[in-house]
């Protein structure tokens, strides 16, 4: 169970609980807590996040909401304060720089390649220098990386000087008129005085507009002490936590970001270079609390729109429904580029409504259902399931060169999957117009509070108002 399940569970025991006493909301205060002992927060910050919860879960309510509405609108608010980081950062529109620090395969050159191409989809010129003198491999990994993003690269495994090879870098970089720098830099195992002297060095060459820590959410409470040290000792803007897609421990790193007030800035939720994400924290939380995040997965779909022919996939149809076999097969052709299904349907927030099998149509069954659905006539893609008859299975099989199992395997899939989102349809309408009443018709936006000190943001959020 990774960091948020068990949240999620302690949540959807408010939400689906018919009445409520002291000894409910106790129970769920201690799940809470459970859940955020296991994912490595502070237990200090624990009892104080119980705490409030609790005092607040007991005020007096406003007219025309419900204990249970007030309740699951209190979580989610005292939660968002201490695992937003501080808060949501913007990044300027047009950053000239950046740099990225940190310990050993912490995420540094990955997110170099992610960064680059998150920028390049924005319409930057991006290049990538190699200031990692250190590892062996490392001019060679960032180099295939930036041939897989297609933005500029700098190295020279010939010299042992980072700063050197940032200053050709830099040379190189500007015949080549990019307008963003990205600069990756070596790990070491700790931040000692070699790791500090280089990345001074560099620090006074590049100038960074942007210099980023680099966390890998797995550490936990640990990025507390990094982040501190790199920001005494080497000065830095932010952070950007990787990993945040398979550790049980991102509570931890996110807590730790709060206490040292680090601001976020991205986040890293997979392997793949696509998985980058600008820290959102009222969309991160909203998302492992299963409130679903359809606005981040339509912002994906779109990126990809033009190449993939996924502008029509429409979240309110899929939720209606309407899942046909188009869209399955649109889906398998997209999950190359989304990642796996499984992480689409958890932007949904509906991931830990179906059971594994389902989750983890593996890559082999991809190619199979792919090859399958090829073989289905025009109208058959369009059709309810029951249109699929006997003989349009035999027909399909020998197409496709598949059995008459395997096609029967895929209907059902599809079946269900309709059923899946027809249901999560009709429930997650309601918890739209239940958020909507909550917060009074629109969330705090978290742009606006960029800088400002925990109190007066605490006093921004107390003052959204039920309507
Ligand atoms: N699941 C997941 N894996 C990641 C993420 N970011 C990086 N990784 C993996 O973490 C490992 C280390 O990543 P690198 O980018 O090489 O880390 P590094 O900080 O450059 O490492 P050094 O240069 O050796 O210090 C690789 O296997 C990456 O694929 C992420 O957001 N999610
Ligand atoms: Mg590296």
């Amino acid at each position: 169970m990774g960091f948020g399940d068990k949240l999620r569970d302690a949540i959807d025991k408010v939400k689906n609980s018919l009445h409520f006493d002291k000894d409910l909301i106790k129970e769920v205060i201690k799940d809470i807590q459970r859940a955020l002992i296991s994912s490595d927060v502070n237990i200090q910050l624990v009892l104080k996040i119980s705490k409030e919860i609790e005092t607040q879960a007991f005020e007096k309510i406003p007219d025309g909401v419900t204990r249970k509405e007030h309740i699951v609108k209190t979580c989610y608010e005292v939660l968002l304060k201490y695992l937003g980081g501080s808060q949501t950062q913007t990044l300027p529109e047009n950053p000239k720089s950046i740099l990225l620090c940190g310990l050993f395969g912490s995420g540094k050159t990955t997110t170099a390649a992610k960064l680059a191409k998150f920028y390049n989809k924005r319409g930057f010129k991006t290049g990538l220098i190699c200031a990692d003198v250190y590892r062996p491999a490392a001019y060679e990994q960032l180099k295939q990386l930036s041939e897989q993003v297609g933005c500029v690269f700098y190295g020279n495994p010939k010299l042992k000087n980072a700063a050197q090879v940032t200053k050709e870098g830099l040379d190189f970089l500007k015949k080549e008129a990019v307008n963003l720098i990205i600069v990756d830099s070596a790990g070491r195992s700790a931040l000692d005085q070699e790791l500090t002297k280089e990345l001074d060095e560099i620090n006074s060459i590049l100038k960074p507009e942007f210099s980023f820590l680099v966390l890998s959410a797995d550490i936990g409470q640990a990025a507390k002490d990094q982040a501190e040290k790199f920001n005494q000792i080497v000065g830095i803007k932010g952070v950007i936590i990787t990993k945040l897609d398979g550790s049980a421990k991102g509570g931890g790193a996110l807590t730790a970001c709060y206490i040292t007030k680090s601001p976020i800035y991205f986040i890293g939720t997979g392997e793949k270079i696509d998985d980058i994400e600008l820290f959102d924290a009222n969309r991160y939380l909203s998302r492992i609390l299963g409130f679903g995040d359809l606005q981040s997965l339509l912002e994906k779909v779109n990126e990809f729109s033009k190449d993939e022919d996924l502008s029509d996939v429409d979240p309110n149809q899929l939720l209606s429904g309407d899942f046909t076999f188009n869209l399955f097969k649109k889906q398998i052709k997209a999950a190359k580029k989304l990642g796996p299904f499984s992480k689409v349907i958890n932007m949904l927030g509906i991931g830990n409504k179906l059971s594994k099998d389902q989750l983890n149509v593996g890559q082999d069954k991809m190619k199979k259902y792919n090859y399958i659905l090829d073989s289905f006539t025009k109208k058959e893609l369009d059709s309810e399931p029951s249109f699929v008859t006997r003989a349009r299975i035999e027909r399909i099989a020998k197409g496709s060169g598949t059995s008459f199992e395997e096609v029967r395997e895929l209907i059902s899939h599809v079946k269900k999957m309709k059923k899946m989102f027809r249901q999560f349809g009709s429930r997650g309408g309601d918890m739209n117009s239940m958020m909507k009443k909550m917060m009074g018709g629109k969330m705090p936006d978290m742009s606006k509070l960029e800088g400002m000190d925990p109190k007066q943001v605490e006093e921004i959020t107390k003052s959204f108002k039920y309507k």
